[in-house]
């Protein structure tokens, strides 16, 4: 049950550590995911979650729904 999946996603489109909270805080709002780190300099986003909750096509979209680009 406690089973967790690590996924990192390369976003394109940030360029403060406001782009940095507005991605932290999509992903946070993915149900089953428990952790988030993004990094400005590295443009990517380390992503700790729940796969019987949630999965890598929902935590993409949710970025993109924030308007960056995943590549
Ligand atoms: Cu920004």
């Amino acid at each position: 049950m406690a089973q967790t999946e690590t996924l990192q996603l390369d976003i394109h489109g940030m360029t403060c550590n406001g782009c940095v909270k507005n991605v932290t805080g999509v992903l946070q709002k993915v149900p089953g995911v428990t952790s988030v780190e993004v990094s400005l300099e590295q443009k990517r986003a380390r992503i700790v979650y729940s796969p019987a909750q949630a999965g890598p096509g929902q935590l993409k979209a949710a970025v993109e729904d924030a308007g960056f680009d995943v590549v």
